[in-house]
């Protein structure tokens, strides 16, 4: 439906391309998943109106660039909402709706991770990057390689909800596989392990939940080498309701992730 979607930039001098490592957060892929929203909101305040009275964000601030996307799927989101009544909105909004998270182009469509049904809630989209959704992030992350050095070195993908912290590779359950060595993964798992230690999630490989083929996470880092996670915030449990919890709880919920934010921010 062609609304923007928007890249926020958060560091000292944010108008220079400084020589600083570059983190991403992304939220909202899937539109019913809200209070992601939320949380990219809470990256954005904490990291400009903490600056003064907060030292580790004021370091990160000075030592990084941060790049927030707070809704990835703008149109999906709003056409969740848009009547007064919630639709529980998972896709985009293109014909019948394409998932966003298997529409990457990483192993696209290559595991049974994904559906080619249109109709299918994960269905994957006619071809790797057909939503215009993933193409627009794809081309920015693209743009962040500077002779031929990616400048984004981490990303978290935030979702609703299941209480995870989740590493690649989605579409395997073997750790070890195409550009992930064995080092790589036991660092995927001891920093998820550290960050799942502060918000009390569960920490696990992203196909210990299901198998999924066309996330983001996979092409982050099997493009990128992008030390990319995929977290599923409150609640543990529960049904369609689990995506529209209270406005009550968005502080605590994601307050409950600046540890972990923290965290991968310094790593
Ligand atoms: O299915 C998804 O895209 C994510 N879960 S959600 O309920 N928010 O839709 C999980 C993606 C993580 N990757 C794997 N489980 N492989
Ligand atoms: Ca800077
Ligand atoms: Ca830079
Ligand atoms: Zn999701």
């Amino acid at each position: 439906e062609g609304r923007d979607i928007p890249v926020l930039k958060i560091s000292d001098n944010a108008a220079k391309d400084e020589n600083e490592p570059e983190v991403l957060f992304n939220c909202n892929q899937h539109a019913r998943e809200h209070l992601t929203t939320a949380m990219c909101l809470r990256i954005i305040n904490r990291y400009t109106d903490q600056y003064q009275n907060d030292e580790q964000v004021k370091k990160m601030v000075d030592e990084r660039e941060i790049w927030v996307i707070p809704t990835v799927n703008p149109d999906g989101s709003e056409f969740d909402v848009e009547s007064g009544e919630y639709q529980g909105w998972r896709k985009n909004r293109q014909d019948t709706g394409t998932d966003l998270n298997r529409n990457w182009g990483h192993k696209w469509g290559c595991c049974g991770g994904s559906d080619d049904d249109p109709n299918s809630e994960t269905y994957r989209g006619p071809e790797k990057f057909s939503a215009p959704e993933t193409a627009a992030i794809r081309d920015f992350v693209n743009s962040r390689v500077i002779d031929g050095q990616q400048q984004i070195k981490a990303n978290i993908d935030f979702h609703t909800y299941s209480e995870l912290v989740m590493w690649p590779m989605g579409y395997t359950t073997d750790e070890v596989t195409e550009g992930m060595t064995q080092e790589e993964y036991d660092r995927f798992e001891a920093v998820g392990t550290k960050m799942a230690e502060t918000n009390g999630y569960t920490p696990q490989q992203s196909s210990a939940l299901y198998i999924t083929d066309g996330g983001i996470s996979d092409w982050m880092w099997g493009e990128h080498k992008i030390f990319a996670f995929a977290f599923e915030m409150y609640p543990s449990s529960g049904g369609v309701e689990g995506f529209y919890p209270p406005d009550e709880v968005i502080e605590e919920e994601t307050k409950r992730n600046d540890q972990a934010v923290n965290i991968l921010l310094e790593e």
